[in-house]
């Protein structure tokens, strides 16, 4: 399968994040990257599709941040990777703060996601490989994979979080639907609620976003994810959530996902976009699924079997040594 991958990807290392209280080893390292690169060959640089493409999801100012941010904390004169510790919970006034701690609370919605010197880069080149993965199904590609660095699910349109910057799988919908695809159905499989896709499609009627994930009652992103989460408006019924619960192994899994597959085979979608995340495998760091390395390729078979051009972009994943297999599995099962 094509993949797509740039070197720049890996220039985004914050060296810690916050959990349980403490600043721990950023668990979203360039290790899981080389993992994967020494499993997987023909690794393809993306082309350089400029930032049109991010703008029809992100928006400018949150981009300036974004491209700022880490500079701007230096000149403040603070020590380490810039997050936020403030937020404006009530609502989000499009308040102009000019201050560095009020901006990384307006356009956050965690304190797990640094930014560091390399982030923006990073962000921009896991991006275009989206766009380039895209691109290839576009052109005739039966699947291509975008090898995404920083992941991007829970990201939104105005917000980073859970180590997401942009928003890889609606940057990659939304080039889809520029390119004239007209009904473009997301199936995020990462461990983790999509929050941030579910967000930017919630009020869309073309764009079905459907997560299989750990249940929010038990696990991050906890605000969203839940099953009663069924979009807005002209979105309404096009957002569906399959929590389920830590533990789960391969046969609930499947059962989940054939209810999430029919659902996008009843949309009538002419592109996919898989969010695929490997947080779901048994020896996962951060993550409580059984799944096993083997898993991964009936359950891509299953994906497969939708029989549409897909755009896949890898998510999560933190078994550093198991991940290039995993990868290898999932990717095998389009083969
Ligand atoms: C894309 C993705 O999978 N994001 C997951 C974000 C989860 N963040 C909250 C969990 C924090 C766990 N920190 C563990 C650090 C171990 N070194
Ligand atoms: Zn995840």
């Amino acid at each position: 399968m094509r993949t797509f991958f740039d070197p720049r990807q890996h220039d985004h290392a914050p060296a810690v994040e916050l959990h349980n209280g403490a600043y721990v080893p950023h668990a979203e390292h360039r290790g899981r990257m080389e993992n994967v690169l020494a499993t997987l060959q023909q690794i393809e640089a993306p082309a350089d599709a400029g930032i049109e493409p991010i703008r029809r999801v992100h928006g400018d100012d949150y981009l300036a941040f974004l491209q700022t941010a880490h500079q701007r904390w230096v000149e403040a004169g603070r020590i380490g990777d810039a997050h936020g510790y403030a937020w404006p919970v009530v609502g989000r006034r499009p308040l102009k703060l000019n201050r560095i701690d009020a901006d990384l609370g307006q356009f956050s919605f965690d304190a797990s996601s640094p930014i560091a010197a390399g982030t923006w880069s990073s962000s921009y080149w896991g991006a275009q490989s989206a766009i380039a993965a895209t691109q290839a199904v576009l052109d005739g590609e039966r699947a291509a994979f975008a090898l995404c660095r920083p992941p991007g699910h829970h990201c939104g349109a105005d917000y980073l979080g859970g180590y997401c910057f942009l928003n890889n799988a609606a940057i990659a919908v939304e080039a889809a639907i520029a390119a004239g695809k007209r009904r473009v159905a997301i199936l995020d499989v990462d461990y983790h609620h999509g929050n941030g896709t579910q967000d930017i499609f919630y009020e869309r009627g073309d764009v079905l976003f459907v997560s299989v994930h750990a249940d929010p009652v038990t696990d991050y992103p906890f605000f969203w994810g839940h099953a009663d989460e069924r979009g807005e408006g002209a979105g309404e019924g096009a957002t569906l959530n399959l929590p389920l619960p830590r533990g789960t192994g391969l046969e609930a899994y499947r059962a989940a996902l054939d209810t999430g597959l029919q659902a996008i085979g009843d949309f009538g979608a002419d592109l996919l976009c898989v969010s695929f995340g490997a947080d779901t495998f048994a020896g996962d760091p951060i993550s409580q699924f059984a799944l096993q390395t083997a898993d991964y390729t009936p359950i891509a078979r299953s994906i497969a079997q939708l029989d549409l051009p897909t755009a896949i972009v890898m998510e999560g994943g933190y078994a550093v040594d198991a991940l290039g297999a995993n990868v290898a599995a999932f990717l095998a099962g389009f083969e």
